[in-house]
C-alpha cells in the first residue's frame, strides 16, 4: 500500500511551503516533496520586496516572528532618471501601506523550520517525480527518495514546483500558454556592504536600467539591464561596479558603495501565464503558472495570494463537500494574476532601454516618467499597485 495523504505538494518553494502551513492550520494533511536539497533552497537567493498582504499573511500563518524583527519597512521608493531622483511616497499615496524588505530565501528558512517543528512530511533531494491520474479521484505522485522509488496517492495535487517542473508540462497541451520574452535580462548581485540609499532606486539610463536594492544594513542587493545572451564571465566585478557608477550618477553628488560580492547571476525577463491553472485534481500556484519581469516585485506575492485561494477551496471542500471555489481557482487567480502582469509590464516597459538613447521609445519613457512623478493621480497607480492591490 503507498502512503497517503490529502494534498500532495510538489515544490518547497514559497507557493509550496505556504499551502502546506496553510492547509495544516485548516486541519488538512500534506506532503511537500522537493527535488534540491533543504540547503540549497535555504541559500537561494531571489525576492526581496513583500506586499503588506503577504507580510499579513505570513504572520497569520505563525510565521511572522523573525521577519518583524529583521525586516526593513520602507514608506517610498525613488525613481531616478536624467541624473535626478523623484520620491514616490507609498505610504501616504496608499492610506498607509507600506513594502517590506526581507529575503526570500529566509522566508523559506522560517517556513522550512515551522513544518519541521510541526512534524511535517516534508521531503528533500527526491528525484524523478511524476504525477498521475489527476483526471480521476485517485491522483498519484511517483519519485525517488534515497535510491528508493516510491508512490504517494492523495486526493489533490498541488503544483507549486516552480517554472521548470514537471506539472505544468504534464497538462500542457490542455492549456493555452501566454509567453512574452524581453529583449533584456538582468545581472544581480548581492554585495557585502552597507546600502547606498534609505530607500529602493529603479533607474531609467541610456545604458539601460539599474536597481539599488538591499537586505540588511550590512548587505546590498544590485541589479543592472544587460543583454540576456550574455555569459556572466564577460562581467569581472570591476565592470559591473563601473557600470553602475554610470547608471547610478546624480548632478547632486550622489555616491555608491562598493564591497565584495557574495552572489552574481543573470536573469532573462520574461512575461508567461497559462490558462486554466488547474485540470482535474491537478492544481497549479505560483511560478508554475506563470512568470512576471521582476521589475514590479511581484512573483513572490503572486505565488503567495494564489495558494491562499487554493487552501481556502480546499478548505470548504473538505468542511462540506462545497465544490464551487475549488472549481472558480483558476478564474479568482488570473484576475490579479493579468492585474499583476500588466503592471510588472508597465515598469518594465518604463525603465528599461532597448533602442538608442533620445529615440521615440526613450521620449515615451520620459513622458511617463515626468508625469508619474509629477501627478498625484499618476503616482497613485505607481504606489497602489507596488505596496499591492488590496482587492482585485
Ligand atoms: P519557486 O520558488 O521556484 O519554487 C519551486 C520549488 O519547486 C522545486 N522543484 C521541484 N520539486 C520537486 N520536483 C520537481 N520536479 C521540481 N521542480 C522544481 C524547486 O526546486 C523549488 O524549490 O516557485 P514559487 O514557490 O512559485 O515562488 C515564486 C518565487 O520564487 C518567484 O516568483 C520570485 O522569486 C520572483 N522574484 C520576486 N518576487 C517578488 O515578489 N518580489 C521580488 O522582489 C522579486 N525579485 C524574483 C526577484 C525572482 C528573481 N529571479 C532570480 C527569478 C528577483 C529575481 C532576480
Ligand atoms: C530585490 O530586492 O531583489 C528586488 C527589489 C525590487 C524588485 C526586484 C527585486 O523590483
Amino acid at each position: 500500500m503507498s502512503p497517503r495523504t490529502h494534498v500532495g505538494i510538489v515544490g518547497a518553494g514559497p507557493a509550496g511551503l505556504v499551502l502546506s502551513q496553510l492547509l495544516d492550520r485548516a486541519g488538512i494533511e500534506s506532503i511537500v516533496l522537493e527535488d534540491r536539497s533543504r540547503e540549497h533552497v535555504e541559500k537561494r537567493v531571489r525576492a526581496g520586496v513583500l506586499e503588506q498582504g503577504t507580510v499579513d499573511l505570513l504572520e497569520a500563518i505563525g510565521v511572522g516572528e523573525r521577519m518583524r524583527r529583521e525586516g526593513i519597512v520602507h514608506h517610498g521608493l525613488e525613481l531616478r532618471f536624467r541624473r535626478r531622483g523623484h520620491r514616490v511616497p507609498l505610504s501616504e499615496l496608499t492610506g498607509g501601506r507600506a513594502i517590506t524588505i526581507y529575503g526570500q530565501q529566509e522566508v523559506v528558512k522560517d517556513l522550512i523550520d515551522a513544518r519541521l517543528a510541526a512534524g511535517q512530511v516534508l521531503l528533500f533531494d527526491v528525484d524523478d517525480v511524476s504525477v498521475h491520474d489527476f483526471d480521476s479521484d485517485h491522483p498519484r505522485i511517483r519519485f525517488t527518495h534515497a535510491g528508493e522509488p516510491q508512490e504517494i496517492g492523495c486526493d489533490v495535487i498541488a503544483g507549486c514546483d516552480g517554472f521548470h517542473g514537471v506539472c505544468r508540462p504534464a497538462i500542457e497541451k490542455h492549456l493555452k500558454v501566454h509567453n512574452h520574452e524581453y529583449p533584456f535580462a538582468w545581472l544581480g548581485i548581492l554585495a557585502q556592504v552597507p546600502p547606498s540609499t534609505d530607500e529602493l532606486i529603479y533607474a531609467n539610463h541610456d545604458r539601460g536600467f539599474a536597481l539599488h536594492s538591499l537586505r540588511s544594513p550590512e548587505l546590498s542587493r544590485l541589479y543592472i539591464q544587460c543583454d540576456p545572451r550574455d555569459d556572466i564571465s564577460a562581467w569581472p566585478d570591476e565592470r559591473i561596479w563601473e557600470e553602475m557608477h554610470i547608471r547610478f550618477e546624480t548632478d547632486d553628488g550622489w555616491t555608491l558603495n562598493e564591497g565584495p560580492l557574495i552572489e552574481k547571476g543573470i536573469t532573462p525577463m520574461r512575461s508567461f501565464v497559462v490558462e486554466p491553472m488547474q485540470r482535474g485534481r491537478l492544481y497549479l500556484a505560483g511560478d508554475a503558472a506563470h512568470i512576471v519581469p521582476a521589475t514590479g516585485a511581484k512573483g513572490l506575492n503572486l505565488a503567495l495570494h494564489d495558494v491562499r485561494l487554493l487552501a481556502e477551496a480546499l478548505t470548504g471542500w473538505y468542511r462540506n463537500g462545497d465544490t464551487s471555489l475549488l472549481d472558480g481557482y483558476s478564474a479568482a487567480c488570473l484576475r490579479r494574476v493579468w492585474r499583476v502582469q500588466h503592471f510588472s509590464w508597465w515598469m518594465t516597459s518604463m525603465l528599461h532601454r532597448i533602442g538608442a538613447p533620445d529615440d521615440f521609445e526613450a521620449q515615451l519613457q520620459y513622458a511617463q516618467l515626468e508625469y508619474v512623478c509629477s501627478s498625484v493621480a499618476a503616482a497613485t497607480t505607481l504606489a497602489e499597485n507596488y505596496v499591492g492591490l488590496e482587492k482585485v
